[in-house]
């Protein structure tokens, strides 16, 4: 509930304004009920109208991508790019490709990404975009047609100083290369103006690895100090098959717990032996396959319908890493009812709000996704200052670099979140620390 009659007025008015989407509604209560008791103290932030320019884009663009399939049809679809905010830094954060993409999507995931470029401790501001293109069954060709029409508008809006994009779901390396291609041959200029790119050309080692290995640093520090305990013995599930689940799943392991579950959008796999990584990687990263194909090469799990059930399953610690709103507050109280002690988020706003107030009130580790998965950005800006150097890092001084990054963050979320008499209020904890600069920077630049 908000308190305050400003927060009270800027929510009321930005409903108004953007009454027809849900999931940057929901993203923006989230955030801005969490900031109250930082923005009653400091009372220049409503003098300055600090919220209501915190909320607005500084610039939203939205446009058509016209491209020809292989049978020679042409198609048409969206294309978006929110620059959300810029006053720590150049705009920086993924495309995602997804039949799902909307406004509402990209703007959610633009306003999260101030938060959590800020919480890097890097000079990022926040963006994101994309297109409703669907790339699941597209051929290469197909997918590179997309890319380079994608790019044919995009090149105008981005640069290495100005606004830096990367990926996101559909949006892997693949992608990136096509992308970066077409910005190489539109500008004749070989810059760091896209991130997650190929290690041949000018990519960085361990940016593959970062989200998912991030999650994984910030949730043993997370165990270490809030529950004097860690990876070691656990039982795991990651939700999601794609990108951040294959490479959390990866250093859970190593960490030396078991995942006994993974999943797409169809449908689920539980192995309680242990996944078997290499399985999902051919699958996954090699034939762009489905999930139930694990059962082909490892009989003994079971595959079922429906990507919800996998909550179901008795876990110690639970990792979403598939998309917004796959875990509700009924999954929540099953959860808990079966001992998790974990919540961390690969994903951005896995959990419902109401499942993560459930999980922060049962004294459950709670790792709010800007913090948690912020490991994937903070690499992109190792990648940048790469690129700007014009000279590459070993993969283990990028590692070594991310894992400093996450157990920063962590400390900054939980010690806010100490400050202000909660030390399991993670999401407060947060929202503040990420808010904090960001609000300072803006209020220093002037009106704007
Ligand atoms: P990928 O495209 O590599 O993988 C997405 C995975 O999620 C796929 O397995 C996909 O299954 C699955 N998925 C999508 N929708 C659903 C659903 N409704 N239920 C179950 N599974 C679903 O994307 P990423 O791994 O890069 O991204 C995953 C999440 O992590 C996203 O929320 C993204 O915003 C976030 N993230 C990504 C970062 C990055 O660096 N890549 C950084 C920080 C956060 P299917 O193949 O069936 O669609
Ligand atoms: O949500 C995210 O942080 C990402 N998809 C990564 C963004 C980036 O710029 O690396």
């Amino acid at each position: 509930m908000l308190k305050t009659e400003y927060i009270k007025r800027v929510y009321d008015d930005l409903k108004k304004k953007n009454e027809n989407e849900k999931e940057f509604l929901q993203a923006a209560y989230e955030i801005l009920e969490s900031l109250e008791p930082y923005i009653e103290k400091h009372p220049q932030l409503e003098k300055n109208k600090i919220i209501e320019r915190f909320v607005e884009p500084e610039r939203f663009v939205q446009f058509r991508v016209a491209w020809v399939d292989d049978k020679g049809e042409v198609q048409v679809n969206r294309g978006y790019r929110v620059q959300y905010n810029s006053s720590i830094g150049p705009y920086k954060g993924g495309l995602r490709f997804h039949p799902s993409v909307n406004a509402s999507i990209i703007k959610f995931l633009g306003l999260e990404q101030v938060l959590k470029n800020s919480l890097t401790s890097l000079p990022m501001g926040g963006g994101k975009g994309g297109s409703d293109f669907d790339p699941k069954g597209k051929s290469d060709n197909e997918i590179m047609s997309f890319c380079q029409a994608f790019m044919t508008e995009l090149y105008r809006h981005i640069g290495e100083d100005t606004d830096v994009p990367a990926g996101d779901i559909g949006v892997g390396g693949r992608e990136i290369g096509y992308l970066y291609g077409q910005y190489k041959r539109i500008k004749n200029k070989t810059v760091g103006v896209l991130t997650g790119k190929g290690i041949p050309y000018g990519g960085s080692l361990a940016r593959t690895e970062a989200t998912g290995y991030g999650l994984c640093y910030f949730t043993e520090e997370a165990l270490k100090v809030m529950k004097k305990d860690s990876f070691k013995g656990k039982t795991v599930v990651v939700s999601g098959s794609g990108n951040v689940a294959i490479y959390a799943c990866k250093k859970a392991t190593e960490l030396g717990a078991k995942v006994v579950a993974m999943s797409d959008s169809n449908g689920y796999i539980y192995d309680p032996k242990g996944i078997k990584l290499d399985v999902i990687q051919e699958i996954k990263e090699v034939r762009r396959g489905r999930i139930k194909e694990y059962l082909e090469q490892v009989p003994s799990a079971s595959y079922h319908e429906g990507p919800k059930g996998i909550w179901q399953i008795p876990c110690d610690i639970a990792l979403p890493c598939a998309t917004q709103n796959e875990l509700d507050l009924e999954d929540a109280k099953v959860l808990v009812q079966n001992g998790v002690i974990a919540v961390c988020e690969g994903a951005n706003m896995p959990s419902t709000l109401d499942a993560a107030k459930y999980f922060m009130e049962h004294k459950i580790v709670y790792g709010p996704a800007k913090a948690a998965n912020a490991g994937g950005v903070a690499t992109s800006g190792l990648e940048m200052c790469q690129n700007s150097a014009r000279l590459s890092w070993s993969f283990e001084e990028v590692d070594e670099k991310l894992k400093e990054i996450m157990i920063n963050i962590f400390h900054n979320t939980y010690d806010t979140a100490v400050s202000l008499g909660d030390p399991f209020d993670t999401l407060t904890g947060a929202n503040i620390a990420g808010f904090e600069k960001v609000s300072k920077a803006m209020l220093a630049l002037g009106v704007y």
